[in-house]
């Protein structure tokens, strides 16, 4: 019989890897998708999600963190052996627009997935992907062991939801993992996080069809790994005989501007001529350096990142001056590409 897993958070950028990666292990996977009023499941169309196909084995269900009683019976009725809580109000600048809402689903939902699967008594598997962001002020490099300073509303929520997953593990005995990610990215990365917002602005800038790229901080560090790599980390994580956590990363730091400097180069243009500093996009309180060490998860995982900042750079800048190409063809377009 296939193994059987949720997913919260299928619908972003690694909820739809991890969707990939586990169809692909033979696994059956379900996904959590959240009611919006204009389609929100474009990075797992490519998957075959009807269920009327006789070999779909993948399953999107109506749900929200949010809503415990949704994520009860969801988790009742499909009995999973691995639970990925993935789904979150993800970005930092926003978290201190709306501090409560970033409260209520990131901290707060992450408590109402452990809840729901303590009900259900199933024995699962509970994955928690938590942040580098937690690490917030701490310099680096930070590994497990570092203390927690975060700096957002986002990252103390993060720190509830760790510290949520942990004491399930301690209390109740359940396989909880936390997976400490440091900032992965990929052709799929929401638009207005820094490196996909780059890239764009760079085929946009190239083709003449965009003039000026607005940037805030460029002299925050950032340990930037590629998304698909980091999926395989988090199932790792679940396989192994005690539930422990992990830092996942490159061990890596760069700045923003070098990200931007090297996202100009691939296509031969001078970025101080493009790039204008927007106060706007300041944070009240900034992160300024984030590595990390995942030497842990190279000894028990056997994981490393094989992708590192150039070829990173390089993927996401090809990927989005092709899907501006396809764009302009009128081409159907994945956001994969
Ligand atoms: P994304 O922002 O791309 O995806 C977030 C997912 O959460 C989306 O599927 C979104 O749905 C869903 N979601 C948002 N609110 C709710 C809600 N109320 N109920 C149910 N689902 C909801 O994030 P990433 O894929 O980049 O990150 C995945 C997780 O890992 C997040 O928890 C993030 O905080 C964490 N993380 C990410 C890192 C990174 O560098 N990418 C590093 C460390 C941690 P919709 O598509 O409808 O918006
Ligand atoms: P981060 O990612 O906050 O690290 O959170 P983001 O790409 O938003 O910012 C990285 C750094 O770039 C600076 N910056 C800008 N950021 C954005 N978004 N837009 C800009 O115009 C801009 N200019 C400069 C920021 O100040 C920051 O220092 C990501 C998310 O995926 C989290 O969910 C995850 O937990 C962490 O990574 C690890």
């Amino acid at each position: 019989m296939s193994r059987v897993a949720l997913i919260s958070g299928t619908t972003g950028q690694d909820g739809s890897y991890l969707a990939e990666f586990l169809l692909d292990k033979g696994y059956t996977v379900h996904g959590i998708k959240r009611r919006s009023s204009s389609f929100n499941t474009e990075r797992i169309d490519g998957v075959d999600v009807h269920p009327r196909s006789g070999d779909a084995r993948l399953f999107l269900h109506y749900s929200d963190l949010s809503d415990p009683a949704s994520l009860t019976s969801l988790i009742r009725d499909i009995r999973p052996d691995e639970i990925y809580n993935l789904g979150a109000q993800s970005h930092v600048r926003v978290s201190f627009d709306i501090p409560g809402y970033t409260a209520d689903v990131t901290g707060l939902g992450a408590l109402r997935m452990l809840e729901a699967a303590r009900a259900a008594d199933i024995g699962c598997r509970f994955y928690q992907a938590s942040s580098s962001e937690m690490f917030g002020s701490t310099p680096p490099p930070q590994r497990e062991e570092t203390p927690f300073h975060p700096r957002s509303p986002y990252a103390c929520a993060k720190v509830y939801a760790f510290w949520s997953a942990v004491n399930y593990r301690e209390s109740w005995d359940m396989f909880c993992v936390n997976g400490i990610l440091f900032n992965h990215e990929s052709p799929r990365r929401g638009e207005n996080f820094v490196t996909r917002k780059i890239t764009r602005a760079v085929a946009r800038i190239e083709a003449g069809i965009q003039d000026k790229l607005y940037l805030g901080n460029l002299d925050a560090v950032r340990d930037w790994g590629y998304a698909p790599e980091y999926v395989e980390a988090m199932w790792l994580a679940l396989q192994q005989d005690t539930p422990q956590d992990y830092v996942v990363a490159t061990g890596e730091g760069h700045s923003v501007r070098e990200f931007v400097e090297a996202a100009f180069d691939r296509v031969g243009l001078d970025w101080q001529r493009y790039v204008e500093i927007d106060p706007a996009y300041f944070r009240p309180a900034e992160v300024d350096a984030l590595i990390g060490d995942f030497s842990k998860a190279r000894r028990h995982l056997g994981w490393a990142p094989k992708t590192l900042f150039g070829d990173l750079v390089r993927v996401m800048v090809d990927a989005d001056r092709q899907l501006l190409e396809d764009e302009r063809m009128g081409r159907l377009v994945r956001v994969d590409r």
